[in-house]
């Protein structure tokens, strides 16, 4: 039995931090792999587009820092509406000091990521120190680390030899690193949860070297595990209608892909 064939809910036993366990089970019992990137700098924004796409995701993916109106009660109002509709959140915060200084940006400061976000992500650059740091603040709380492994930017610096010392690095935490920000699925092992942002319908990019693929090329071709869409949702007429279609198309791909083993 390969990889690719088994289910979301199959893979969680392979787990060690009981979060990817949650957020597997959690993909097949809900039957979405989407991901919603909120990009959106208001408070009220945030919280409509929560409301409004939440039944249709697994992962709501905030960038906390771009909100003009941040108040301590957003995060608890999308606390509230995580458990409504059944999403986890995560902060793509992308830390990437030494560990010392992690612990406080992850704790402290005016965001507290760590009180309100069930996963955020960090480079591995800097060394495992970095993740010595945030596993002392989120380890005991319950959260989830995923690395940055391979980007969608064009011309990024993450060279093969890179992503698999990412890899070995993410070893060394299997009780806290659930997973990466890739392209690509990186190894054979179950445990591993693999998100792809840079997705929409028509393959492309933007003005400013972001490169896309399809849902059903990062999910059936590529291997990965949930599809990251922002402006593919967010900036279409009928946000609703379309967040509907890419769950569709993730889900769809994930089916083929369990088939074709
Ligand atoms: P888009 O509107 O679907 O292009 O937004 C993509 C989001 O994913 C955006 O929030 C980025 O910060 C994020 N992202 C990305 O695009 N590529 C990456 O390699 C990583 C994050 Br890591």
């Amino acid at each position: 039995m390969t990889v690719s064939s088994l289910s979301y809910q199959d893979r969680a036993d392979y787990c060690q931090a009981p979060i990817a366990k949650q957020l597997l089970q959690l993909m097949d019992e809900k039957k979405t792999n989407l991901a919603l990137s909120a990009d959106v700098t208001s408070a009220q924004q945030l919280i409509a587009y929560a409301e409004q796409l939440g039944p249709e995701i697994c992962l709501l993916k905030t960038h906390i820092d771009i909100i003009e109106d941040f108040t301590a009660g957003l995060t608890q109002t999308l606390r509230r509406l995580a458990e409504k509709h059944h999403f986890l959140i995560f902060e793509d915060r992308k830390f990437a000091d030494i560990g010392n200084t992690v612990k406080h940006q992850y704790e402290g400061g005016l965001y507290r990521i760590a009180d309100w976000a069930d996963l955020t992500n960090a480079h591995s650059l800097p060394g495992p120190g970095i993740i010595h740091g945030l596993y002392e603040v989120g380890r005991k709380k319950n959260r989830g680390l995923l690395l940055l492994a391979e980007m969608s930017s064009a011309g990024h610096l993450m060279d093969s030899a890179y992503i698999q010392k990412t890899l070995a690095m993410a070893e060394q935490f299997p009780d806290f690193v659930i997973g990466f920000i890739t392209q690509h699925a990186l190894s054979t092992h179950p445990h591993w949860i693999y998100l792809t942002p840079g997705v929409k319908r028509d393959a492309g990019g933007d003005s400013l070297l972001q490169q896309y693929v399809t849902p059903e090329k990062a999910i059936y071709e590529q291997g990965t595990d949930i599809i990251i869409v922002g402006r593919g949702i967010l900036a279409a007429k009928d946000p609703l209608t379309e967040a509907k279609s890419y769950r569709q198309q993730g889900w769809d791909a994930y089916l083929k892909r369990r088939k074709a083993g």
